[in-house]
């Protein structure tokens, strides 16, 4: 039988750092804290709405028996993009994390030939970060991003969906230190006590959003930043000493800044071409000049 040891130890001599297992059981846990968050938040554009395909694995997979879930650090000191966030500064992380994913399943296919290995990363309508934190690969920060004990909340999360049963982790008893700077620095007002985010106030989904209301154009005035957002994370003391990733793919042509003239001087073919090889390379170039005029305005 496969055992969860030797899947861990291929991952981690792969560089992938923290790798972690949970069932793929209905979530009933999962379900709890979904039907808080819409009881007092509604859920962002980009989010599954249906509750039922977010708790239960078996939608993807209706033979899944476990979760393999690895977490993929894309800090980079030397790397301080100025107006962009870090995660899209570098290469894209649902294009790098699935070639990981797929050496990976390889691997438990040359050991398993029936094994079935479904990639998720992001895309998908699980919760990523819920399966990370069961996996026990981290804590959830007051900024709701899952923290790593070592690498901090600069991680990707992607997971294999297995049919084949794998011995489980438990979720780790450490915890975010609850200093609240993240909700204190938030540019928006987005964060709340209690994991609470309200995603219309997040200047990261502003910067991803073509049409803004007056209020929420206001929240962006003075963000530099014209795709994501890093302040509640840059403040949060966990992230304050962070080892550079082990991830070598990331260091691969970071961006330090999107330059305004540069991106109007493309057609949207262009645009696309110039960075498919980033994490917002689907997001329309009208909206990303957007948030350049919204900032000179401002200057
Ligand atoms: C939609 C989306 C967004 C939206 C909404 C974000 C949000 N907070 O919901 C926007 C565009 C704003 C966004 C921004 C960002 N995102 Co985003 N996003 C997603 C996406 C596609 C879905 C998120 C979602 O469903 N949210 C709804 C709620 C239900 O889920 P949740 O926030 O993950 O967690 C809640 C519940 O799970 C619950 N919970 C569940 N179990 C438990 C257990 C405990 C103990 C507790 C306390 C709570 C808890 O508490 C949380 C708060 O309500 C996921 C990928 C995915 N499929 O999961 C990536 C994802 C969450 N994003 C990611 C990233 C990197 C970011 C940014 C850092 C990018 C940036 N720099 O701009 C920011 C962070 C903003 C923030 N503070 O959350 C990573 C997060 C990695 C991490 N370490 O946490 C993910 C997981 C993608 C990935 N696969 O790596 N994102």
């Amino acid at each position: 039988m496969l055992q969860a040891e030797e899947i861990k130890e291929y991952a981690k001599s792969l560089s992938v750092p923290a790798v972690g297992i949970c069932n793929a059981d209905r979530d009933e846990q999962l379900l709890s804290y979904l039907e808080k968050r819409h009881q007092n938040f509604s859920a962002c554009s980009f989010e599954e709405k249906d509750i039922e395909k977010r708790i239960s694995v078996c939608q993807l997979m209706p033979e899944a028996k476990s979760v393999l879930v690895c977490l993929f650090p894309y800090y980079i000191r030397a790397v301080q993009p100025e107006n962009i966030s870090r995660y899209a500064a570098v290469q894209d992380y649902h294009l790098v994390v699935k070639q990981y994913l797929k050496k990976i399943a390889d691997f438990i296919q040359s050991k398993e030939p029936k094994a079935q290995c479904l990639p998720v990363c992001d895309t998908s309508s699980l919760v990523d970060r819920h399966l990370a934190w069961k996996a026990g690969l981290g804590f959830y920060g007051k900024n709701n991003v899952l923290i790593h004990p070592v690498y901090g909340s600069y991680c990707f999360v992607g997971a294999l969906v297995l049919n084949v049963p794998l011995e489980a982790d438990e979720p780790m008893k450490a915890s975010c230190v609850g200093c609240g700077a993240c909700i204190r620095s938030c540019p928006g007002q987005a964060l709340s006590d209690n994991f609470g985010f309200d995603c219309e106030r997040c200047v990261s989904y502003l910067t991803q959003t073509k049409v803004l209301t007056e209020e929420q154009q206001s929240i962006l005035e003075h963000q530099r930043n014209v795709y994501g957002c890093d302040v509640c994370q840059s403040v949060c003391p966990h992230n304050q000493h962070v080892p550079d990733t082990p991830i070598r793919e990331f260091y691969r042509e970071p961006l330090r800044q999107l330059n305004e003239e540069s991106i109007a001087a493309l057609s949207n073919r262009q645009f696309k071409e110039r960075y498919k090889n980033y994490p917002f390379s689907w997001c329309s170039k009208q909206t990303i000049l957007k948030n350049f005029r919204r900032y000179n305005e401002e200057k």
